[in-house]
């Protein structure tokens, strides 16, 4: 280990400066139709429910409202109850605050990878890091998507929440230095997914003010639609009438103070339905939660009746594996997430950010809350533990550095969600086999490699102290306590194995309800009536270099798509 390097990292890691914001007025979010669910009645009745007032499902709820009845029903609570916790320079901070009722939900997959998951009305987007670039053309034909309405729903996201970045120091010399190892050529500024190094879009503004799928309510029909805070669902209820299919009919939700309420769809019309868009590890939760899943994984569970078996749910759990390379750097550098991507001709994406914050309380409890939630998994904690030591002494501290990092596309490598428990506020037990398969790992060598050339390129080296290797910054990398996994470099360093030890996530997990398992190809669940699946759980893989901008596109969508079926129905009906 260079030892060395760690010393340079906390000698350049001492608090550069705060980052200043301009004054903030609190117009969005001003919402009459946004209610904490311990106002909710006992018994309500709505034309739609929608589980997940997240990414995929504030886009949908917004486009459903405009004819029909909607109820979205949400665990946690307003991201406009603390807008500058989601400025651009409280980052970590909102994303490791991992407290009981934050925004932010710890979690931990089996594979020893921290994770997180969103637990606030707008989802992803009120933690993730902004960028926002369209799925490939490839993706848009093999999920048989109409192009023009594909058009229509990313245009009518992008009008609400997508900026075009200041591309400042760090990241215009990462765009160079990527163009000098070989991503080339350069796009310039697009949200289309080409070949090359670009500069994509943004849900933070030139104030580095976050902009959320919760904005996107502003579209909604105030007086159709309902959103309800701190409700958590329970169950989905079904009719099971003799041998007919199971029709789902209403959601058990669970409000702050614990008591109980049931939303059921109004009866006058047959298409009314029930939406999961609760992300890709609730929505098969839940699905298992309401007695859909595979039989006698149920049974052993608990769960009671069982509705329909099917062993698919919760299969084919994808998570794209991350590493990343930390770069200190001599000059000052701007507070920046990610802003450009470059996308080779392998399988791996390259990305980058500079100036991150961290608070050292925020860190160290977020770590205690790690090592508490090991403990109540039963996972050992013992590799941690020794990793933490690197994090004394506590600083706050915004970096002097800059982090690259790959993202394998796809991935090929599959795994697999059961139930821990009953109680769908706790997590349920995720695998993803992180480069389990062969290709997965060779995307990640070149995807390094690449790096490896950015960091050594000439126009790059500005931002990179001059006696530093990369080997250097590799060895930094494995002496941080980014993931629970053990370490195996010696001597002989192999980079493949790097690859297994240092992998990390970059949040885009997804699978779980997938097409051809789970949902038909209207993502309406397979042997069940009046049942969808809306969000990244019916993905075979990941759209695009990052996925937020197909997500909120796709509830967008299929929110035209259903008030379409929903406008022909009627019509129908009423000729005959
Ligand atoms: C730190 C981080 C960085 C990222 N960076 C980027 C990026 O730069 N660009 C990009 O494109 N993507 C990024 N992503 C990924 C992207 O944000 C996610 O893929 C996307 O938000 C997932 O959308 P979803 O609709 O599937 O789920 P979510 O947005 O998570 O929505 C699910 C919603 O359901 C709610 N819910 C769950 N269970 C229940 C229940 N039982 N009852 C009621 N409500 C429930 C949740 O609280 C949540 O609001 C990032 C993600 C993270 C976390
Ligand atoms: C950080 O922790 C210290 C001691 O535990 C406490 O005194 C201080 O107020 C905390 N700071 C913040 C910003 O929470
Ligand atoms: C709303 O419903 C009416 C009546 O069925 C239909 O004519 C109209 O096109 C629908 N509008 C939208 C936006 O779906
Ligand atoms: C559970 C686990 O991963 N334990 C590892 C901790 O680290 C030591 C060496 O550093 C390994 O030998 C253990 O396997």
């Amino acid at each position: 280990m260079d030892f060395h390097i760690l010393r340079l990292f906390r000698v350049v890691i001492v608090a550069a400066f705060i980052f200043h914001g301009s004054c903030y007025s609190q117009k969005a979010g001003d919402y009459s139709f946004m209610i904490d669910a311990t106002s909710a009645p006992k018994l309500s009745h709505f034309d739609y429910i929608v589980i997940g007032g997240g990414t995929a499902g504030c886009a949908l709820a917004a486009t459903l409202s405009q004819n029909a009845t909607v109820l979205v029903l949400e665990r946690g609570g307003s991201p406009y109850d603390n807008p500058t916790a989601t400025d651009i320079g409280n980052f970590a901070n909102t994303l490791l605050n991992s407290t009981p009722n934050s925004w932010s939900q710890l979690f931990i997959s089996e594979d020893g990878v921290l994770n997180s998951r969103a637990r606030v009305l707008g989802g992803g987007t009120v933690l993730n890091a902004g960028f926002y670039s369209r799925a490939e053309d490839t993706f848009v034909e093999e999920a048989g998507w109409e192009r023009e309405e594909i058009e229509a729903a990313y245009e009518w996201v992008e009008k609400k929440v997508v900026f075009e970045p200041e591309v400042k120091g760090w990241q215009s010399a990462f765009i160079d230095g990527l163009l000098e190892a070989g991503v080339v050529p350069y796009n310039g500024f697009t949200y289309e997914h080409v070949y090359g190094t670009k500069t994509g879009g943004t849900i933070f503004d030139r104030d580095g003010r976050r902009h959320t799928a919760a904005d996107l309510l502003e579209y909604a029909d105030p007086d159709m639609i309902t959103v309800y805070l701190h409700a958590s669902a329970h169950k989905i209820l079904f009719t099971t009438k003799g041998s007919m299919r199971p029709k789902a009919n209403g959601v058990i939700f669970r409000d702050a103070n614990g008591v109980l309420h049931t939303a059921k769809l109004a009866t006058h019309n047959s298409l009314n339905e029930v939406i999961l868009s609760a992300g890709a590890i609730a929505s098969p939760q839940l699905l298992m939660l309401s007695g859909v899943g595979p039989e006698a994984h149920l049974a052993d569970r608990g769960v009671n009746p069982i509705v329909l078996d099917n062993p698919m749910v919760g299969q084919g759990m994808g998570d794209n594996p991350m590493n990343p390379v930390l770069v200190p750097s001599p000059e000052p550098v701007e507070v920046s997430l990610v802003q450009v991507a470059g996308i080779p001709h392998f399988g791996s994406y390259i990305e980058g950010g500079s100036g991150l914050s961290f608070s050292s309380n925020l860190t160290h409890s977020y770590f205690d809350g790690v090592i508490n939630l090991l403990n109540e998994i039963k996972l050992p904690t013992e590799n941690i533990s020794s990793l933490l030591k690197s994090l004394d002494p506590p600083f706050d501290v915004t970096t002097q550095a800059g982090v690259m990092l790959q993202k394998v596309d796809g991935p090929i490598s599959r795994g697999h969600l059961e139930l821990r428990n009953t109680n769908p506020d706790d997590n349920p037990s995720v695998t993803f086999n992180y480069y389990q398969e062969q290709e997965d790992l060779n995307n990640c060598v070149e995807g390094l490699s690449a790096i490896v050339k950015v960091i050594n390129s000439k126009v790059f080296s500005k931002y990179k102290y001059p006696g530093v290797s990369a080997r250097g910054l590799l060895d930094l990398i494995l002496a941080l306590p980014i993931n629970l996994r053990p370490r195996h470099i010696e001597s002989l360093f192999d980079l493949k194995q790097f690859c297994k030890d240092t992998v990390m996530t970059i949040y885009h997990y997804h699978g779980g309800c997938q097409v051809g398992k789970v949902v038909d190809n209207d993502y309406k669940v397979l042997g069940i009536d009046a049942l969808r699946v809306i969000d990244a759980s019916i993905f075979l893989r990941t759209p695009g270099t990052n996925p937020q901008a197909t997500i909120m596109m796709l509830g967008r969508y299929m929110g035209q798509k259903i008030l379409r079926e929903r406008a022909d129905f009627l019509e129908t009906e009423e000729e005959s």
